[in-house]
């Protein structure tokens, strides 16, 4: 691996997933900012009915939009007794305004009454990394697991509390950060991207210059690359 440094922007405006995927990059050499550093606002339209379609329309949108090196994911619950359901529609899954309680309300009303055997679900990850129009990788993680009745843990977001892994014996809700990374759908997709960046080749390691505004790392045109 080569020991300057890459950028790489975190395409989410997802507060836990930004957590989650700084966490995973750990020690990489790897500089990593978000839409917020680069003064970015514009919202990608997830109007794609799969999460690999929206992950990769993110991903060359926010790409095109910085030039540089980005980052995207699309994830979201499907549980089995809803047919799938929310899948894509996960974030707003209970309506405008949505949030991660009233999205967990809404599941847990639409399971009532739904035995044990009949409650499994997976969370799925589907991420891209592109840079300059071009797709350069693509992963997809998948964790199976089972909603329970009431929410149990604080820790995550999104669906965790009430998502019950096994082999842990506990909610995705009660584990620790490193423990969620070790199994988890965007643990498991981020696994293969790491990869991808240790590998070192070109474009990755080429070079980019961030579009962003004059204050973000990179704005006014500068080379970020090699701090
Ligand atoms: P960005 O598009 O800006 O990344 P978002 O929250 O809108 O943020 P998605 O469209 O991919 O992202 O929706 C993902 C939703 O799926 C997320 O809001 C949660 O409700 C759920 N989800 C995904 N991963 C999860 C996880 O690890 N734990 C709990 N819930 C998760």
């Amino acid at each position: 691996m080569r020991r300057d440094r890459i950028l790489l922007l975190l395409a989410t405006t997802n507060a836990g997933k930004a957590r989650e995927l700084r966490h995973g990059l750990g020690r990489l050499p790897v500089r990593v900012i978000t839409l917020a550093d680069l003064g970015i606002r514009a919202e990608f339209p997830e109007t794609g009915t799969t999460f690999s379609e929206n992950a990769r329309g993110k991903s060359l949108f926010y790409a095109e939009l910085s030039g540089v090196p980005t980052l995207a994911e699309d994830s979201g619950l499907e549980i089995n007794a809803l047919g799938g359901a929310p899948g894509v529609y996960s974030a707003r899954f209970s309506g405008p305004g949505a949030t991660d309680a009233r999205n967990i309300r809404k599941v847990l009303k639409l399971l009532k009454g739904v035995p044990e055997a009949e409650r499994g679900a997976r969370f799925v990850c589907c991420m891209v990394l592109s840079h300059e129009g071009r797709v350069l990788e693509t992963s997809r993680g998948v964790v199976r697991g089972r909603i329970v009745r009431e929410p149990r843990g604080g820790s995550g977001f999104g669906y965790d509390p009430i998502f019950y892994y096994r082999p842990f014996s506990r909610t995705f809700g009660e584990l620790t950060a490193a423990e969620k990374h070790s199994v988890s759908h965007r643990g498991r997709a981020l696994g293969r991207m790491i990869a991808y960046i240790k590998e070192g080749r070109p474009p990755l390691w080429e070079g980019g210059t961030a579009r962003g505004g004059g204050d973000a790392p990179g704005g006014q045109g500068k080379k970020v690359l090699r701090p």
